[in-house]
């Protein structure tokens, strides 16, 4: 590839509006551009990167067993209403329409695509198990796209999805599975970790997630010395308790101004956060709840979909809120709150003292006496386990770390074959639902993290693995006669050893080229300029370390070449 004919438009400046290192460094080595919100063109190297990801990913399925398929981007609605999830996805199902008003999705993952497949052409308990997965381009339509390609409207996925008879066998796959994007994310170079994870709407009875370490990363995993390491969403642990056992007071109503978070109510009433009962309304598929929270906790919205055994739990609209409450958002308080679950947390019921919404605009109650001024539907753990608090396993402190998740793999168990009625004749002459899998690894998603973890001042560091090309040959000076002609001959014998090169031939300044060649961040750049060429040698640069060696101009290729081999 000649870098005068490529379409490789670098920028030296940092984009406005890029959050994070790989947003940055994607748009500015020219990998990708955005389109529109959430939606990116790849471009030639950001495209290579993919396609070298792609490439390991289908090696490392291969081995495992699995089958690689292409299913519809588009996918009939019917088949969405069969499991429910037509009326579960609210806006994030990317919903289209035919000529004849025929509905539409717009795939963001495939189960019931491939069980629809599964369903019509599978007997026998003799054809399990196997898996299926594609590559492909899914589509969500995120309310907040971001960090580029980390979080898209639209982005590329592998997906698969195995089929089993009884559990043993998918527990024999997952494990394959999961072996399977530990050699992929090794073989990448990154530094991940699989924690257990939270099943989440899609249901099932167990989940890993791998995370990519990265401080930008959107992911937030809680680890303990003793090897526990889960999601925070999974999460379990202890709460220090707060001192209880305080006076009994009469209920008092006080005027808080324009006092709507912990922090200002905390301040004005002189209070500990603690003592500060939060009241969040939700909807859970659809009915509203109330929530109740300790001050200095968060409500962690997976344990409490799984609490109400709701699909899909979400933050109420200031709309609903306001009907519930009778009060603007900020003033909820269990209080009165009629016609309405209450569900606390555990950490809520010794409490013997607390401050409250008032259910009216600028009001807060104060002395709120659990149980003798308000009733709770239930008590449930649904708060979200944080750094310092106690593991649920050995006791000892937690820690936690940020990270990108790049692979998920679910236990699905028979819910998606269940409402589909995908069955398979058993040995016993039974008809009985598949036993599903399902093993998703963002594709692009892992570009980003790669770049997330290997990058400097200057640019990218690609490992070679992903890189999009393996050397760069910068041509100093292009107008001298004699380094055209050893930069062409080096890259036309590593071309012809079947080496990738990205030949900077551009008439462009020295200084420009080398920033550009730090940015692109290719493994090896090969530097042919007169200076060296006067003493018969090239500079070869490891982009990585830096490492800098002269190598005579005669058998340059060889010598690269056997640099090449020894980097990872
Ligand atoms: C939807 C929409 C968004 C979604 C889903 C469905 C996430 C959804 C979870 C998964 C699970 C697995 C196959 C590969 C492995 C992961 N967001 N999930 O199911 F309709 Cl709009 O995608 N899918």
């Amino acid at each position: 590839m000649r870098w005068s004919q490529a379409l490789i438009p670098t920028h030296k400046e940092d984009p406005a509006d890029a959050e994070t290192v790989s947003h940055r460094l994607m748009l500015r080595a020219g990998l990708i551009r955005k389109l529109t919100s959430g939606v990116y063109n790849y471009l030639p190297l950001g495209w290579r990167a993919i396609r070298k990801v792609e490439q390991i990913v289908r090696e490392e399925m291969d081995r495992a067993g699995c089958q690689e398929i292409l299913m519809p981007i588009a996918s009939p609605a019917e088949l969405w209403m069969e499991t429910g999830r037509w009326d579960v996805y609210g806006k994030e199902l990317w919903r289209v329409q035919d000529r004849n008003g025929r509905q539409f999705v717009l795939g963001p993952t495939h189960e019931e695509v491939v069980t629809d497949i599964v369903r019509n052409e599978v007997r026998s308990y003799r054809e399990l198990p196997f898996t299926l997965y594609q590559i492909q381009t899914k589509f969500r339509d995120e309310v907040r796209p971001r960090f580029g390609v980390v979080r898209a409207r639209e982005f590329i996925m592998k997906d698969a999805y195995s089929f089993h008879r009884d559990e043993a066998s998918l527990d024999e796959t997952y494990r394959a599975l999961c072996d399977a994007y530990t050699r992929i994310f090794d073989r990448l170079d990154l530094n991940f970790r699989a924690v257990e994870a939270a099943t989440g709407a899609i249901g099932g009875s167990a989940s890993h997630e791998f995370m990519v370490l990265s401080d930008t990363g959107e992911s937030e995993v809680i680890v303990c010395e003793c090897g526990y390491a889960a999601t925070s969403e999974r999460a379990e642990g202890k709460i220090a308790p707060p001192p209880t056992g305080e006076e009994e007071r009469p209920l008092e109503r006080v005027d808080t101004p324009g006092m709507k978070t912990i922090e200002e109510v905390s301040a004005f009433l002189g209070v500990e956060p603690w003592r500060l009962v939060k009241t969040i309304i939700y909807e859970a598929d659809g009915r509203p709840v109330a929530t109740l929270i300790r001050g200095d906790r968060e409500v962690n919205e997976a344990k409490l979909g799984l609490a109400l055994a709701a699909d899909i739990v979400q933050p109420a609209t200031s709309e609903t809120i306001e009907k519930v409450t009778g009060a603007p958002v900020g003033f909820a308080g269990p209080v009165g709150l009629e016609g309405i679950e209450i569900i606390a947390d555990h950490t809520v019921e010794p409490l013997t003292s607390v401050v409250v919404g008032g259910n009216e605009n600028d009001v807060h109650l104060t002395n709120v006496r659990p149980g003798r001024d308000f009733r709770v539907t239930a008590f449930h753990d649904i708060a979200l386990i944080a750094k310092g608090d106690s593991c649920a396993k050995c006791g000892k402190e937690l820690d936690s770390f940020r990270g990108i998740e790049v692979s998920q793999a679910f236990k699905l168990g028979t819910k998606y074959s269940t409402s589909m009625k995908a069955t398979f004749l058993d040995e016993d002459g039974e008809a009985k639902p598949f036993i599903m899998g399902c093993y998703g690894l963002g594709v692009s998603r892992t570009v980003a993290a790669i770049i997330e973890q290997h990058n400097d001042k200057d640019g990218i560091a690609w490992p070679l693995a992903a890189a999009p090309l393996a050397v760069e040959v910068l041509a100093v000076n292009v107008k001298s006669d004699e380094t055209r002609r050893v930069a062409e001959e080096i890259y036309e014998s590593l071309r012809a050893a079947g080496v990738e090169v990205l030949y900077d031939d551009r008439d462009d300044r020295p200084g420009a080229k080398f920033k550009d060649a730090d940015l692109v961040g290719l493994p090896l750049r090969v530097t042919v300029g007169d200076r060296g060429l006067e003493r018969g040698v090239v500079e070869v640069r490891v982009r990585r370390t830096g490492e800098q060696t002269d190598v005579p101009t005669d058998g340059a290729a060889g010598e690269i070449q056997r640099i090449l081999g020894t980097l990872t």
